[in-house]
């Protein structure tokens, strides 16, 4: 799926379709910066030459790769493993161990192949989505300015949530 008419700067990469609703919210914080991206599912174990072939046809047109995934996740480092772009990895929470393994699968690569990893389900997917507008943000000033201001707006939202002393 595509989200805009404009070249595409981020691929977002899912293990199966159930991480959507996590995953979402990389594409909602990518959509609030008018960064565009293309949404995929693909499996490192499920569909392993599709992945590989998959990145590889996008290696040029794109800027950034977020891969969430959860159980034993290796979808950020197959993909690292296939490109010298910024892998950011989001471990999800899909087994009954609660996204530790998905964690532990993501943050632990070999040295030589290295993926950013975030923290487990939505804090890590939109992190991620923010991290990769700060890496495109390096060759286009005014995604730098709506950085900024995000932070302003965030923090004037807790600043007026605040109760005090009654
Ligand atoms: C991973 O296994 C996926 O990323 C998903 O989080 C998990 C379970 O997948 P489903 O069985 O729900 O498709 O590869």
């Amino acid at each position: 799926m595509w989200s805009q008419e404009k070249a595409m700067r981020v691929v977002i990469i899912m293990g199966s379709k159930n991480d959507w609703e996590i995953m979402r919210h990389s594409a909602d914080t990518l959509n609030e910066f008018g960064v565009s991206y293309l949404v995929e599912v693909l499996s490192a174990h499920r569909t392993p030459n599709e992945l590989v072939q998959f990145v590889k046809n996008h290696m040029s047109d794109t800027g950034v790769f977020i891969a969430g995934a959860g159980m034993a996740a290796h979808l950020a480092g197959a993909i690292a493993a296939h490109t010298v772009k910024p892998v950011l990895g989001v471990p999800l929470s899909s087994s009954p161990l609660n996204g530790m393994d998905s964690l532990f699968s993501t943050v632990q690569m070999p040295a030589g192949i290295p993926v950013a990893t975030f923290a487990i389900g939505k804090s890590g997917a939109i992190n991620a989505a923010l991290f990769a507008v700060s890496i495109l943000s390096l060759s286009e000033t005014g995604l730098s300015s709506k950085l900024i201001y995000r932070r302003v707006e965030k923090a004037k939202e807790i600043l007026s949530s605040y109760i005090g002393d009654k």
